[in-house]
């Protein structure tokens, strides 16, 4: 029979849980609440199924922004011992990958410059330290589980563009194509509005104003011209990376990550995602830290090995994902982009840069249910 004080708890969790962000100015965006919604839902669903036995660890999971119904299948398989943090990581994020989570994960969202949609997966087992990845994969949906591929069916980490995607075939995944009528239309906008934006700098003809090809011009590059033109291309809208950290009863911890990239790309880019120490980052003996935002500047800091670090200088999870955070912001102020980390004992946290608020999933046996969380940015 369920509880009734579990029962209780649930609804007050929520209710606080959505009146603190309304209290912050925050609102969940209507794409944000649908999923959020669907996770409430969901974690009703949990509640009525009888709890795992934990023996020592308590399983949690952890993930970037409101993907609650990520959330609640990493949980699922955690909280009904149905499998490892691995594979609560690689199921949660498919999750993502099938639900196109904001349009930024999965098929059919973020075209590079041809109209293309690419994928960038990373899985990071933090018992073994052993990794699997795939980036820029074409016509291909299943990113995170090409991934886990290459970590349980080679020895290298990380495979790209046609070879990861030859590789999936050979791995018995489906070739599909991964563009939509949505996708296709943003293509069609872009080059209706002058190719803009764009990430190019010092080219001609002028990148600001017109599409290419283009050649290289004399000018450097500059901090100044990160500001007014690849900052330009990030914001909350265009921008959602899930990245998932968890724990299972074993005490395994595992992360990872799954993402289109950014919208307009130069075709061939891979952001921070599939980088270990970027993208996500996880040690047995800390905790595990992931990353969303900005890649081509994250993966120049690897802020999730540095908030894993952080933690294991014994900092707290906030204040490590703060370090990681600052990291990048002492060289490009105006930079987009959160870490949530989360350490052993099950404590987690959040920072963020450039957006007002960060939202993020958590499921644990302390919260029963999904909860979104939010953490206030800096910068
Ligand atoms: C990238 N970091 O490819 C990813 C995208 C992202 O929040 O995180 N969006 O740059």
């Amino acid at each position: 029979m369920l509880p009734l004080c579990t029962l209780a708890r649930y609804s007050c969790l929520t209710a606080v849980n959505q009146a603190s962000m309304m209290k912050e100015g925050y609102w969940i965006q209507r794409r944000h609440y649908s999923g959020a919604m669907a996770g409430v839902l969901q974690g009703l669903v949990l509640l009525l199924t009888p709890p795992l036995l934990i023996h020592g660890y308590k399983p949690i999971v952890i993930n970037t922004w409101s993907f609650t119904n990520a959330t609640a299948k990493a949980w699922e398989i955690l909280r009904q011992g149905e499998g490892t943090a691995l594979d609560a990581v690689e199921r949660g994020c498919a999750t993502c990958e099938e639900l196109q989570c904001d349009g930024t994960v999965g098929f059919g969202g973020s075209p590079d410059e041809t109209g293309e949609t690419t994928l960038d997966a990373m899985i990071m087992d933090g018992t073994t330290h052993d990794v699997g990845a795939v980036a820029d994969l074409r016509r291909v949906k299943g990113a995170m589980a090409v991934a886990r591929s290459v970590m349980e069916h080679t020895t290298h980490t990380l495979l790209v563009g046609e070879q990861a995607t030859h590789f999936a075939l050979m791995m018995g995944f489906p070739e599909e194509n991964l563009t939509t009528p949505a996708s296709a239309e943003m293509h069609e906008e872009w080059l209706r509005n002058n190719c803009q934006p764009n990430f190019w700098v010092n080219v001609s003809p002028d990148p600001t104003t017109s599409c290419g090809p283009y050649r290289p011009s004399n000018a450097s590059r500059n901090a100044k011209e990160y500001t007014a033109r690849e900052g330009g291309n990030f914001n909350q809208l265009n921008h959602d990376t899930i990245g998932m950290i968890a724990i299972d009863s074993q005490g395994h911890i595992a992360g990872g990550t799954s993402t289109n990239g950014a919208r307009n790309k130069i075709p061939g880019r891979v952001g921070d995602s599939p980088i270990p120490g970027s993208g996500a980052y996880v040690d047995k003996f800390v905790g595990g830290a992931a990353a969303t935002g900005d890649g081509d500047v994250m993966m120049r800091f690897l802020p999730a090995l540095v908030a894993v670090e952080g933690m294991r200088q014994g900092f707290s999870p906030s204040k490590a994902a703060e370090i990681a955070i600052y990291r990048v912001a002492q060289y490009y102020p105006d930079f987009m982009g959160a870490v949530v980390a989360l350490n052993m004992k099950g404590e987690y946290g959040a920072a963020c840069h450039g957006i007002d608020h960060f939202p993020y999933s958590v499921a644990s046996t302390e919260t029963s249910v999904v909860q979104v969380k939010t953490a206030s940015c800096v910068g």
